[in-house]
Formats: structure tokens, C-alpha cells, sequence
């Protein structure tokens, strides 16, 4: 029986959020829209299947197609990240750093991440995430006066703390990371050297953000983010560091794989093998410049002073409100984006003194140039305005109407 018909209830949810999806604007800088193709391959028969372990060596029987789509993920990653070693078994981004981090530490080393307010992520060690609770971190941040990475800090503090593990790659940071320097840190302080790009590794595959393949002992990334994937994770390395990489995720922290996400990774790994990716991950970067051009010419403050991304924070402090409230506001008015702390920020996560915002949805969609000025028009007002409610219902007219032109 189809859904609908066993589960009113459920099938009706769903309708209900494929409709908003559709009429609203999204700005999360981790959000997109994953394919047709991914999606299909998201539902199949194939989450009928057990198979713990690896190609080849699973512990049920029955794996033959399990296998070859498990290795065509495997062999399409490696190429296009160019990596020796790829394991696409995590489930999400949090399982991947877990096995990241006991692939290499132990229980109670000592690594260095960039501190959460400033733009680190929970498992970058948050002292309410396994990362802080279970390792010691010393944090890094960024620097006050330019909001940016300061690489000499980072290597003065690395030589004090002398980390087992150095991690750069970020949730709430628009610029480029200079991989290079993080090796030459790792190196001269003997780190392992972790790279988190969940969030451009869309850009990396395309072509439009660095690559940090040639430096990093293990890359962890979401594929849902820039990459326009399935919701999970995979872990890539050189292929010296895959048998621990290969451990640490089965058995040492996770059960049977959710093939049918793998094979989406497969059909987003393909996907973004193609020449349109690459002049969508082009896209995405210059749609974020305009959009944070558009944003400074009518007084808003952007953290680090712009983007070299998908993504932008922006700094309300100027404005009189807070990340919350506009927060708030623009999702009545059908923008939806997030509340993010910026550097060294006085007020709490649950309130915060910035917004997040990313172009990687959009830009699927089809928008550019002329549409993110049209939003940045769109979120001043409100910004400007937080408590006008008719404002509200107005640009929400206006939103519908720019979504109706680009249908997911
Ligand atoms: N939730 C992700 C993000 O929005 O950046 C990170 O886990």
C-alpha cells in the first residue's frame, strides 16, 4: 500500500512540507535541494538490507549488488576529491568526526579546533559534545580585530598546547582556509591534521574552494551541504590512513551501513563529476558576493568584512536586533535562515547577536544576481523593520511570487 494510504497522517506532513519548501526562501547555509535522482535512490528497496561490515567482507550473506554500489560510491569519491582512501559509511557528519577522532586519539588527548562561538562546530570540541568530554581541547579563535583565521596565533598556541590533532574546517566561517599553513603547523608541532568541509565540500568538487586533499591526514564531510547529496557522511584520507579510518567507523563506533543512502552518495558523487557542477559551485560563490555586496550597501555588517563562499554571517549589533528576533521575522516572512553567534559575541547561542545565511539552495533553484538582490532588498526591510507585522505578510507575497518563477 502506497503511504498515503497506510499513513494519512505522515502523507499529509509531507505534502505540507514539500509545499513550504516550495514557497519559501532558504538561506541555511547547510540546506540545498538534493535531486530527483538522490532521492529515489534515498527510498529504495535498498534500506531493506543488511550489511555490516565491508565490500566484500560483510558478516551477512546476500551483498553482491550491496557491493558493487558500495564500491562505486567508494571509487567515484576517490576521484572526485582525488583520495587515496574513502570509507562512505558514516551516517552523519557527528559519526564521522567520532571515528575521525578515535581513528587517531585516544581518550583524554589533547587537540586544538576552532572554538564554537566563533565558528567551530559541536564536535569540534564543545564541552557539552563527546569532543570535550572525552578529549581535552584547546581551543583556537579568530582574530578580534580582523574576524579572520590568524595563522601565527594558531601556531603559537599549537607550539604551547602541542596537540595530538589540529582541526580546521568550519561551520560559521565565510573565507577561504589555508590549508598549507594548517600542514605546516601539524608538521612542525607533530599533529595529525583534520579537515572538516561539510560545508564548502560542494565547492571543492566543483572547482570553487580549495582543496585540502594534498595537506590533511583525514577529511571528514557531510554530502548534504554544497555537495547536494543525501543527509550523511563519508570520511576520506590517503590510503596509508584507511585501515584505521576503516576500523574506527565499523565496529569501532557504528552497525549496519544505510545502503540506500550510500547509493545516493554514489548519484551525488556522479552528479558532481559533471561540467555543470562545476559552473554551479561557480554560481553559488558569486551569488553569496552579490548577495553580501547588496547586504553592506544598505548597512549591514558582515563578519570578517564579506565571503569567499556559499556563506555569510552577518553581524545585527548595528541594527538593534537581535539573531533571534530577525531570525524570526524573516521566517514569517518566508525567508528562513539562522541565528548564529559571531566572534566573540555577548549574547547567548539561543539568542545571539548574527544571522547565518548561504546561497547553495538558492543557486539550485536557478536564481542569481538579480534575485539576490532582490532578497537582500527583501531581508533590509525586515531587518530594518522587525516588528512590522503587515511588512511581513507583504514580502511574504513578494517571496511566493520569486518562488513560483524558480521551482525546485
Ligand atoms: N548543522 C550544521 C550546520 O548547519 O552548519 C552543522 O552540523
Amino acid at each position: 500500500m502506497s503511504l498515503k494510504e497506510t499513513d494519512g497522517a505522515v502523507y499529509s506532513l509531507i505534502e505540507k512540507e514539500e509545499a513550504y519548501q516550495k514557497k519559501t526562501l532558504r538561506l541555511i547555509a547547510s540546506e540545498n535541494y538534493a535531486s530527483r535522482a538522490v532521492m529515489e535512490a534515498t527510498g529504495s528497496i535498498l534500506t531493506n538490507k543488511y550489511a555490516e561490515g565491508y565490500p566484500k567482507k560483510r558478516y551477512y550473506a546476500g551483498n553482491t549488488y550491496v557491493d558493487e554500489i558500495e564500491l562505486l560510491a567508494i571509487e567515484r569519491a576517490k576521484k572526485l576529491f582525488d583520495v587515496g582512501h574513502a570509507n562512505v559509511q558514516p551516517h552523519a557528519g557527528a559519526c564521522a568526526n567520532i571515528a575521525a577522532f578515535f581513528a587517531f586519539l585516544e581518550v583524554g588527548d589533547k587537540f586544538m579546533g576552532l572554538d564554537l562561538a566563533n565558528g567551530g562546530h559541536l564536535t569540534h570540541g564543545s564541552p557539552v559534545n563527546f569532543s570535550g568530554k572525552w578529549f581535552k581541547p584547546a581551543a583556537y579563535t579568530l582574530s578580534k580585530e580582523t574576524e579572520r583565521l590568524d595563522y601565527d596565533e594558531i601556531r603559537k598556541k599549537a607550539k604551547e598546547e602541542k596537540p595530538k590533532m589540529i582541526i580546521c574546517g568550519y561551520t560559521a566561517y565565510p573565507l577561504i582556509i589555508d590549508f598549507k599553513e594548517f600542514r605546516s603547523i601539524c608538521d612542525e608541532v607533530g599533529a595529525v591534521m583534520m579537515a572538516d568541509i561539510s560545508h564548502f565540500a560542494g565547492l571543492v568538487a566543483g572547482g570553487a574552494y580549495p582543496s585540502p586533499a594534498k595537506y590533511a591526514d583525514i577529511i571528514t564531510t557531510t554530502t548534504h551541504k554544497t555537495l547536494r547529496g543525501p543527509r550523511g557522511a563519508m570520511i576520506m584520507c590517503p590510503e596509508a590512513n584507511g585501515q584505521k579510518i576503516d576500523k574506527a567507523v565499523f565496529p569501532g563506533m557504528q552497525g549496519g551501513p544505510l545502503e540506500h543512502c550510500i547509493a545516493a552518495k554514489a548519484v551525488c558523487f556522479h552528479e558532481a563529476m559533471q561540467p555543470n557542477f562545476k559552473v554551479y559551485a561557480a554560481e553559488v560563490v558569486k551569488n553569496a558576493k552579490i548577495l553580501s555586496e547588496e547586504l553592506m550597501a544598505h548597512g549591514l555588517r558582515l563578519v570578517a568584512g564579506g565571503t569567499e563562499s556559499h556563506l555569510i554571517l552577518l553581524d545585527l549589533t548595528p541594527k538593534g536586533v537581535t539573531g533571534k528576533d530577525a531570525q524570526i521575522a524573516l521566517e514569517e516572512a518566508g525567508i528562513i535562515t539562522n541565528r548564529n553567534t559571531i566572534p566573540f559575541d555577548t549574547r547567548s547561542p539561543f539568542v545571539t547577536s548574527g544571522l547565518r545565511i548561504g546561497t547553495a539552495a538558492m543557486t539550485t533553484r536557478g536564481m542569481g544576481g538579480e534575485e539576490m538582490k532582490r532578497i537582500a532588498s527583501m531581508m533590509i526591510k525586515i531587518i530594518n523593520n522587525p516588528l512590522d507585522i503587515g511588512l511581513r505578510s507583504k514580502i511574504k507575497l513578494e517571496v511566493e511570487e520569486l518562488c513560483n518563477r524558480f521551482p525546485i
